[in-house]
């Protein structure tokens, strides 16, 4: 039986376990990359596990979250960043330089290569042929160190694409469509390969924007096979040396499989709150919904490309007189290969307001919209409050419906202006220099790593009480984010190294009173619906709780990366069994899970933990999908706890 393309590369890389769905497999990981807010805390965790020097072929530490300054501590975090990836032998990506994974697709993806990266959407270098994975910090402190990354084996999904596109689609519309049919949950447990006919008509960058939205699907990546496009690309980043050829077996076997015909695939927004909202242009524009701002970048659609088809369309043009249209370039190389053909001077001369390289906006990192404003985003997520503005409703679109928005002032379809379509053309070379990736001197043990006050130390975890007692703190319902547990914006962001401060914010923007009844109560235990805690890999949605007290969160479903992190900071998930007993708990409850290492050890084995509702007199059973490994680190306190505990 032939392998799909990322079974494939499991295989080449694969260390322990079988490659049989649903069980754990670990994995060599041959690259690495962070970014600034989730970097801090990788980095404290690597420093925690006492080794010299990574052991991956690359990693790199990228600051493109925290660019606004306003206090002492984002710059300290970058200082911290760059020294202990100078004393660790890491690369490191300065303020400036880009977005992470923007730029990593541009200089570092290898196709046939594994990158594990703490941040949710590093599965963009897929677009190039990578397995590449998102992931908690931690995870990747481990990875950095040689270690196995552990994940279930993925089922295998196929979307094979027909046909090319046409008219005003983009490639923002076909991950849209994509998440149509497939919701925010659709992908949890499976990786996403595109094949088929279509390819041939999409660029990297274009492949990069769907890979790049995978995550949205809950998937544990998304890939592209390595063709001629990706060899054109590769070489015209002067790294043609590293081009491999690379696909699918003809007979590879999939568990589902998806047919696009590009063809018909139309202008897609997402509106809000969730990117699987999804509707056409067509409609939504004849409701002529007015806008108050529009925003282009985010690693989702910030390339050269995607920059030369909005200055096409901005040209000799103005935007709406009550739009604000904010421009975000995804690295330096696009920032300056606009800069010098003029394309930055087109969108400036349009009314754009033009920001720096980095994430922006797409974190709330200001440009926060007006109360109750609207915003129309090229960006990948559009959860309430993700932009700094509770009250503001955010649609996701393309470049293209983007700029048509910026131009007319209310949602609009391109079809509607007066204009060709512009077509970007992928230059023979892209402008190469890379003076803002410094090298790690070849011996790092002389540098000095300088911490900020800001940099406090990481939460202390306790092994896994018995019996696993607490009330009900709080409960919530279905596909609650990861901004909610733990929002980001301007204000939060730069604490991402400070635990003790943001979980004072943990969860308020579901009930703003969490935090202080979490204290009081001395912790407990979190109830939620399905797919508790999508979206970004922020382990600070642990390590908040965990700083609180929470012991346990007891859910209908899980997302991938936030139920390992959990795992990994010592918080039981526990799945119902039944998901009808949702209805039965509420919040006050007292809960008790008696026996809990015992019940723990025995979970290993597919044995159900029976749950007790003292308040109400029931019971309930869980499930608890965990390897040998998990569960030692569940009993120790987390994965830290568990390699400290192994080495006495
Ligand atoms: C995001 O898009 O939510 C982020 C900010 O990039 C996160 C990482 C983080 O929370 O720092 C992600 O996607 O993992
Ligand atoms: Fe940055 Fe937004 Fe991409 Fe996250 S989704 S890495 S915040 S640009």
């Amino acid at each position: 039986m032939g392998l799909t393309l990322s079974q494939k590369i499991i295989r080449d890389h694969l260390l322990t376990g079988d490659m049989i769905p649903g069980q754990e497999i670990g994995i060599r990981i041959d690259q690495t990359l962070t970014q600034d807010s989730t970097g801090t805390m990788a980095y404290l965790q690597f420093e925690a596990l006492g080794l010299d020097r990574v052991q991956t072929e690359l990693s790199v530490a990228y600051v493109d979250h925290n660019m606004l300054q306003a206090s002492f501590e984002s710059a300290d975090d970058h200082l911290y960043l760059q020294s202990v990836a100078a004393r660790y032998g890491i690369r490191f990506s300065r303020p400036g330089n880009g977005i992470c994974h923007q730029v990593h697709y541009e200089r570092f993806a290898i196709p046939g290569k594994t990158l594990l990266g703490s941040d949710s959407h590093t599965p963009t270098a897929g677009g190039l042929g990578m397995l590449a994975i998102g992931a908690g910090g931690l995870d990747v402190a481990v990875a950095m160190g040689g270690g196995a990354y552990y994940t279930a084996m993925p089922r295998m999904v196929r979307v094979r694409l027909e046909g090319r596109l046409r008219g005003w689609a983009s490639a923002k519309d076909i991950i849209l469509e994509v998440l149509r049919r497939l919701t925010v949950k659709g992908g949890v447990g499976k990786i996403i390969e595109y094949s088929g006919p279509g390819l041939a008509h999409l660029s990297i960058p274009e492949r990069a924007t769907i890979t790049n939205m995978g995550a949205e699907l809950g998937a544990t990546t998304s890939i592209f096979p390595s063709d001629e496009v990706t060899r054109d690309f590769m070489a015209a980043q002067g790294r043609g040396g590293d081009w491999v050829r690379l696909a699918a077996d003809p007979d590879a076997v999939y568990d589902e499989e998806y047919v696009i015909q590009l063809d018909e695939v139309e202008p897609l927004v997402a509106w809000p709150h969730s990117p699987d909202s999804v509707h056409t242009v067509a409609e939504t524009a004849r409701r002529r919904i007015r806008v108050d701002q529009v925003t282009i970048g985010s690693c989702t659609n910030s390339s050269l490309a995607d920059m030369m088809k909005v200055a096409a369309m901005l040209r000799g043009r103005t935007i709406a007189p009550h739009v604000s249209l904010v421009i975000g370039p995804g690295s330096k190389q696009v920032l300056n290969m606009i800069a010098r053909n003029g394309a930055l001077a087109d969108m400036i001369a349009a009314g754009a307001r033009i920001l720096e390289a980095g994430c922006g906006p797409c974190i709330g990192m200001g440009q926060a919209p007006p109360t109750n404003g609207v915003s129309v985003r090229t960006i990948n997520r559009n959860f309430q409050g993700r932009s700094g503005t509770a009250s503001a409703s955010v649609y996701l679109v393309s470049p293209e419906t983007a700029v048509a928005t910026a131009l007319m002032g209310y949602l609009a379809d391109p079809a509607e202006l007066d204009m060709e379509v512009p077509v970007a053309e992928q230059p023979g070379t892209y402008q190469l220099n890379d003076n803002m990736i410094i090298l790690p001197p070849e011996d790092g043990s002389g540098v000095e790593i300088l911490r900020g006050p800001n940099i406090k130390p990481l939460p202390p975890r306790e092994p896994l009480t018995d019996p696993l007692a607490g009330e009900v703190l709080i409960k919530l319902g279905d596909n609650i984010t990861t901004d909610h547990i733990m929002p980001s914006n301007a204000s939060l962001l730069p604490y991402r190294s400070n635990v003790p401060h943001l979980a004072n914010y943990c969860l308020t923007p579901c009930d703003p009173e969490f935090p202080a009844r979490a204290r009081e109560k001395g912790g407990g235990i979190i109830v939620a619906g399905q797919n508790y805690g999508q979206g970004s890999s922020r382990e600070h949605a642990a390590l908040a709780p965990v700083e609180l007290g929470v012991r346990a969160v007891v859910a209908q479903g899980f997302a991938r990366i936030h139920q390992a992190n959990l795992i990994n900071n010592g918080i039981l998930p526990l799945t119902l069994v039944n998901a009808a007993d949702y209805e039965d708990i509420e919040q006050g409850d007292a809960l008790v899970l008696e026996d809990s290492r015992g019940q723990v050890r025995r979970a290993v084995d597919g044995g159900k933990l029976v749950l007790r509702n003292l308040t109400r007199g029931r019971t309930c059973l869980c499930r608890l999908e965990i390897s040998p490994r998990q569960r030692d680190m569940l009993l120790a306190g987390g994965l830290l706890a568990d390699l400290a505990q192994s080495r006495r």
